[in-house]
């Protein structure tokens, strides 16, 4: 087995040099997934992996805007069109300065697997630029978000492509972008997910993927009789993913401790409660200020600038700011400390070599795709209630959600039990694999 993996990779890695985010994704189902084709005659013998890690399409443009100074700036778009198998190309948008190619596919391909779990009819896709929004005025972005746009309204569309949101794209920035995208098209639909709820956004959606990891969470807390009740919970990030997953998390009555930003993170002994969340939410949604302004008003907190909160004790870890964030030593303290349940916010947070370490220590892990589902769950529900031209409740999205986010953990279960415990790595590759490669299978020589 371990040849026919090697031989695998090796090969996808020559057609893919320098592109180690996306050969990590690759990898990572590879190794779980090409053992379940070798062992079932349906699969095997179809080169079924090497078409799925080869995106159906891959655009990439300029995106030239003019700053607040009038200098011309130049940034590179991209959208990764990966597959679309059991419905259209459904996938966020990235504005960060570290965006390439490399980290798009990856962000594709986990969309793919993704999306098949979710058990709605939604393809894979990922785009954005190497645009920082970062101290950037409105008007600024907003003229980023109309030159982007003009580019990419030709190769989407409600039926074909559906980005949303992902680092960096948020409410203000679908808002510009859907603007733009109706003005060219003279059209109103719903060619985006994440817009505001009077244009045709879902109750939910801005929620959704911290509130859904939050939701896997507890499905797997369950399997041991556990849950958030009581329990310390630290958590990095401080942007949509991380301040819903907190708030989630103290509504079922947990100790959140930690938030973080690239420049480092708060922690509160106390407890970060509803209150002192709102608080957050003002500082990073609409002053767009840095985490450690938190500590001038909670005096009991401190900043550990430049550090990462995984030394913190804790039971529950939710990595839900970006790739790579938790490696091997920060997995093996994070164990040492009592912490027995990831569910990661973010999409490949953790390092394969902490993976590893989750493994060997028997934590309940859940891997992005299967716990961030969430939101691209909802965005799908914003589709249909789109389709529908109608809106549901609060309370019909939330128990969609949770419904959906149990769907998951079963599949899961379904896939990736073995000797009694549960491998969600394993069993969430195998579930989005069998959904996607039945379609394509179906298909012919797609
Ligand atoms: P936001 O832009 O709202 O927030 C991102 C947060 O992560 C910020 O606190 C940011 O800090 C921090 N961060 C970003 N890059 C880095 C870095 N290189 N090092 C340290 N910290 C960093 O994004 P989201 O909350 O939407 O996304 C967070 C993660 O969740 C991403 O991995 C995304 O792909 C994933 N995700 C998002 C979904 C969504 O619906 N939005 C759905 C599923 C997954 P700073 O401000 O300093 O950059
Ligand atoms: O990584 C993700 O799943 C997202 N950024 C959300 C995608 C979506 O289409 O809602």
């Amino acid at each position: 087995m371990e040849h026919i993996i090697n031989g695998f990779l090796s090969e996808v890695s020559k057609r893919n040099a320098h592109e180690p985010e996306f050969m990590q994704a690759v990898s990572e189902v590879a190794q779980t997934v090409l053992p379940y084709i070798v062992a079932n005659d349906i699969y095997h013998g179809k080169n079924i992996l090497m078409r799925m890690v080869e995106p159906e399409r891959v655009v990439m443009f300029r995106v030239p805007w003019v700053d607040d100074t009038g200098e011309i700036q130049v940034n590179r778009g991209y959208r990764i069109e990966m597959n679309s198998a059991i419905g259209p190309y459904k996938g966020g948008l990235r504005f960060h300065e570290s965006v390439n190619l490399s980290i798009l596919k990856f962000l594709a391909f986990e969309q793919v697997f993704k999306n098949a779990l979710t058990t709605l009819p939604m393809g894979g896709g990922k785009g954005g630029a190497n645009f920082n929004p970062k101290g950037k005025s409105d008007a600024e972005v907003m003229r980023f978000c109309q030159s982007f746009m003009t580019e990419l309204f030709r190769h989407i569309g409600p039926n074909r492509d559906i980005p949303a949101g992902d680092i960096g794209v948020g409410g203000r920035e679908i808002g510009y972008m859907f603007g733009q995208y109706k003005r060219l098209k003279n059209e109103f639909t719903g060619v985006l997910t994440g817009k505001g709820i009077s244009w045709g956004g879902s109750l939910i959606r801005p929620e959704a993927t911290g509130y859904g990891a939050v939701y896997f969470a507890q499905n797997m807390l369950h399997t041991k009789g556990e849950s958030f009740e009581g329990k310390n919970v630290v958590i990095s990030g401080s942007g949509n993913v991380a301040q819903y997953a907190a708030e989630k998390a103290i509504q079922l009555g947990a100790k959140v401790l930690t938030l973080s930003d690239s420049s480092g993170f708060i922690y509160d002994p106390d407890g970060i409660n509803q209150d002192k969340l709102e608080y957050i939410m003002e500082l990073k949604n609409i002053k767009r200020e840095r985490i450690h302004k938190y500590i001038e008003k909670y005096t009991t907190a401190s900043f550990h600038k430049g550090k990462k909160p995984w030394g913190v004790a804790c039971a529950i870890a939710m990595p839900c700011a970006t790739q790579n964030e938790l490696g091997e030593s920060y997995a093996k303290v994070l164990i040492a400390n009592g912490c027995y349940c990831i569910s990661e916010g973010a999409n490949m947070p953790s390092t394969p070599e902490a993976i590893s370490q989750f493994h060997a220590n028997r934590v309940l892990y859940a891997p992005g795709k299967a716990s961030n589902a969430g939101g691209v769950a909802v965005s799908g529900l914003e589709m249909a209630q789109n389709s529908l031209r109608y809106n549901w409740t609060r309370e019909e999205v939330d128990q969609r959600l949770q419904d959906i986010m149990e769907d998951i953990h079963d599949a899961c279960v379904l896939y990736g039990t073995e000797n009694k415990t549960i491998n969600y790595e394993k069993g969430a590759n195998i579930a989005g694999f069998v959904k996607v490669a039945d379609a394509m299978l179906a298909q012919g020589v797609v």
